[in-house]
């Protein structure tokens, strides 16, 4: 009994003198890095090393480098990893290591987030420390030379407007992003953030300057809306561009963006149905519709004049009643075979009872509201060759479409009684 006391004492005695040998490994071991010179600058010649570490137990890992003036640069800072299974950890290192400034330099407009180290001759340090707070690291010498160390500077990054509604009425409906990148890259890209952490992300038309090479770019951003897709909920974003070059370097440059009113506007002539007046009409007498206007969607359908109830004379339009087009306005509009010119006849998508008016005058049918419209046509002329003819209704979203659902609706064939 007293002799095992002893034994466990020794024992004890022996792993506080020695730490190792208890049937503790070292926290770390087989530190080494392939090589002790690079050439940072992506010619493919001597860019990259291996650096290989085994970690016995959990730690958090770091892996920096110290200048001769003992400032410290991090490739790797406390990242927490589960110990070396079979093989030791390998990590590639290309020279580039978290952004920093150097003395005397400004960036305005953009942060340098990976930036490559600068020539010169380094104390690389890999650095594990584990649960109980045991600490052991190893080092070493690397030299970096012909490092490219120009940036992919994001100078001008821009967004304008700051606020716009994606839903296709033709008011605010862009966003124009522009940045000048000064040195040609891999890749960039440009997203939307919320504090939720979710992206989106811009799809750039290109512009004058191929995608990755230096110079100015421009995206025009619709939220997706053009292609019919659902934007980003409303609300303020972070716009984020980033952009890597071939060494690795990250730049990045954020703004901010808010999202209003914005959706996919759909509307429909309700059931696809019109009630006409007649199917024969005397001349100089007028043909009269009736058809319900509903606003499907969850953004407000802009629409412009004249009211529903307005009566053209045949060789009128709405032009000549000073109702031009509005690029984005949803009208509902008349066509006959034998009209000059499309849809001639058009009248707003509801009255002043069923339309909202925002801060400068634009008439909006509300998401989700129907709206009864009325109108007239008087006859005052005829092509003897076509008569009858068919005339139909359309729902169009003047500049931007007719959707094949809402074009020719329910057509008459009219016939106008000539004495
Ligand atoms: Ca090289
Ligand atoms: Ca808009």
């Amino acid at each position: 009994m007293r002799r095992q006391y002893i034994l466990v004492i020794w024992l004890a005695l022996g792993c506080l003198l020695t730490l190792v040998g208890c049937g503790e490994k070292p926290l770390l071991s087989d530190v080494s890095f392939s090589a002790e010179r690079i050439t940072p600058n992506a010619d493919r010649d001597t860019d990259v090393l291996i650096i290989t570490y085994r970690l016995n137990r959990s730690a958090r890992v770091s892996i920096y480098f110290e200048d001769q003036g003992g400032r410290r640069y991090y490739f790797r800072n406390q990242v927490h990893h589960a110990p070396s299974v079979d093989e030791p950890y390998q990590v590639y290192f290309a020279g580039v290591v978290d952004g920093y400034i150097l003395p005397g330099e400004q960036f305005e407009g953009f942060s340098v987030e990976k930036r490559v180290l600068q020539d010169g001759t380094y104390t690389w340090v890999v650095e594990a420390t584990d649960a109980k707070g045991v600490t052991e690291r190893f080092t070493g010498l690397l030299t970096i030379a012909q490092a490219d160390t120009a940036l992919p500077e994001l100078r001008g990054f821009s967004v304008y407007p700051p606020v716009f509604s994606p839903n296709r009425d033709g008011i605010a409906d862009r966003a124009t992003i522009n940045v000048d990148i000064k040195k040609d890259v891999e890749e960039w890209s440009v997203y939307l953030t919320d504090e939720a952490g979710a992206r989106y992300y811009v799809e750039c038309a290109e512009m004058a300057t191929p995608r990755n090479e230096a110079g100015w770019h421009s995206c025009d951003y619709d939220a997706g809306v053009d292609r019919g897709a659902d934007p980003p909920p409303n609300g303020t974003y972070t716009v984020v561009m980033e952009a890597r070059d071939a060494v690795g370097q990250w730049t990045r440059a954020t703004s901010t963006l808010t999202i209003e009113h914005g959706g996919v506007p759909r509307g429909y002539i309700l059931n696809g149905e019109v009630e006409w007046s007649a199917g024969t009409v005397p001349l100089g007498e007028t043909l009269y519709f009736t058809l319900t206007v509903e606003n499907d969607s969850v953004v407000p359908l802009r629409t412009s004049g004249p009211p529903p109830g307005t009566v053209y004379r045949s060789d009128q339009n709405y032009a000549t009643l000073k109702e031009y087009e509005q690029s984005g306005a949803f009208r509902v509009g008349i066509h006959c075979e034998t009209s000059p010119t499309d849809h001639p006849w058009r009248w707003a998508i509801g009255g002043p009872e069923d339309l909202v008016t925002d801060e400068e005058g634009h008439l909006y049918l509300p998401a989700g509201k129907r709206a009864v419209v009325t109108g007239g046509i008087r006859f005052v002329d005829y092509v003897k060759a076509r008569n009858p003819q068919y005339c139909y209704a359309s729902l169009i979203h003047e500049d931007v479409e007719i959707s094949m659902v809402n074009y020719r609706v329910d057509p008459v064939f009219l016939k106008i009684q000539v004495p």
